[in-house]
């Protein structure tokens, strides 16, 4: 059955169905990830989405941006959610009046979330440069410079929890990969009761199946550990002594490292000193393999701060350091012999898509979320993390994988690992933007 969102692998097709997914998605100055489950502006997806406008409207790439950017808050953070104040009262939970950012003396003027989300930014901004170089495109980018060296700024000093050269999160929805079986040992120990949710109206079930979704005892943790943060005002001081949820996670500290490499090529563009932002990303490279690199498995774990242990659960986090240009060879090749394992599958054919989860492991679920289904903005930083480590036969593999994904099910937000089917939200504007650089 030949629908939209169905057909061959036809470049030119999937081309314009990328970009009727954006263009559908945009909303005056920023794109929404999903317009029935994420109807507001989300940080890590702008970033992505930005990389993807660089292609086909490069102007809305650099609004993109700006827009997310102007409500910054300021002590640096880059909030996860900026709500549009345009939206009926229950568009998403949690929504403004959950979040209460006013609380905040650092909050800007409009209503956000309290939390961060991993630092893609300063990539995407040197990708959509050197995609489309522009006059308006230079003068963003020397705008949102000092911003994003305020971001990097904020993780690195309060966030740097455990004065380790990390930057620890202080909650699931951080990671961006919310449910993932790397949090579930330290969700476990925070209290909570799923008839909390009771009090509360869920509205991403009333969107997707809830069986592919964050369970209820999730969300009543997710509610709690936002609580106990809000409750501080979110502020960062002595959160070892008094946050129920604090860890470092690898895809975050790899995407500041990265950031770090993309800042020093923006200062070179902008005639600025890159020195030190080359310096920031070696300490970062060196800490990540400090602290959670396990040479027995031979690949990337979160750490846990609360018992300061490293997490065992291989999930795809742990892979995705490759994307450090100054990862050690001997990392490196470890974790690239991860991905190639059964586990995930990485090859130059790849019979099955890239799964956010260990496929060998008792948790591995492939319907639920961030718990095995495959996500085309994990598979991408993976394929730009081969070609940086000399693979271009592997992100040949991959790229050809994404691709078909797509090409098979539309731009869906997830796909099952096995069969490909598409999940969650359909329209999803990450998948969008990344398939349309993938395929220039
Ligand atoms: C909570 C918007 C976001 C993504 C995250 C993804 C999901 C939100 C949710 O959607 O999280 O932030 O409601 O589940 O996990 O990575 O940024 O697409």
């Amino acid at each position: 059955a030949a629908g939209p969102s169905t057909g061959s692998a036809d470049p030119a097709r999937l081309w314009r169905l990328a970009v009727a997914t954006l263009e559908g998605n945009w909303e005056h100055d920023h794109t929404v990830p999903s317009r029935t489950l994420y109807p507001h502006q989300w940080s890590w997806d702008s970033a992505f989405i930005a990389i993807g406008w660089a292609h086909v409207h490069p102007d809305r790439a650099w609004t993109e941006l700006t827009s997310l950017f102007d409500a910054q808050w300021a002590d640096g953070r880059v909030p996860h959610i900026v709500f549009n104040p345009a939206l009926p009262v229950g568009s998403y939970f949690p929504g403004p009046e959950f979040w209460n950012s006013a609380l905040a003396g650092a909050a800007p003027a409009v209503a956000t979330s309290g939390l961060i989300q991993p630092p893609v930014h300063a990539l995407a901004a040197l990708l959509a440069y050197r995609r489309a170089p522009s006059e308006r495109g230079r003068s963003a980018l020397r705008r949102l410079y000092p911003r994003l060296l305020a971001q990097q700024r904020y993780l690195a000093t309060a966030r740097d929890v455990a004065g380790d050269g990390l930057a620890a999160i202080v909650h699931p929805w951080e990671s961006g990969v919310d449910n993932s079986p790397a949090w579930d040992a330290p969700m476990a120990a925070v209290p909570a009761d799923a008839a909390v949710m009771s009090a509360y109206r869920r509205h991403d079930t009333a969107h997707a199946d809830a069986a592919h979704r964050p369970t209820d005892l999730d969300y009543a943790r997710y509610v709690a550990i936002v609580a106990s943060y809000r409750d501080h005002r979110y502020a960062d001081d002595g959160l070892a002594g008094r946050h129920p949820w604090l860890v470092e996670c690898p895809l975050l500290n790899a995407a500041a490292g990265a950031a770090e490499h993309a800042l020093a090529d923006i200062a070179t563009l902008l005639g600025a000193d890159p020195g030190p932002h080359r310096q920031r990303a070696a300490r970062i490279t060196e800490a990540l393999v400090r602290r959670l690199y396990d040479p027995v498995t031979g690949t990337f774990h979160p750490r846990d701060l609360r018992t300061d242990r490293l997490i065992p659960a291989r999930t795809a986090l742990g892979l995705m350091p490759l994307l450090l240009p100054d990862l050690p060879a001997g990392p490196a090749a470890t974790v690239m012999e991860e991905a190639c394992s059964a586990r995930f599958g990485l090859a130059r054919r790849m019979d099955r898509p890239l799964p956010s989860h260990d496929r060998t492991a008792p948790d591995f679920e492939p319907l639920r979320y961030w718990r095995g289904p495959s996500w085309l903005n994990l598979a991408w930083l993976l394929h730009r993390g081969l070609r940086a480590h000399g693979r271009p036969d592997l992100a040949a593999g991959l790229r050809r994988s994404m691709i078909d994904l797509v090409a098979r099910a539309g731009c869906h937000e997830y796909f099952h690992p096995d069969t490909g089917a598409g999940l969650g939200s359909p329209a999803f504007a990450w998948t969008a933007a990344l398939l349309l650089d993938v395929l220039a």
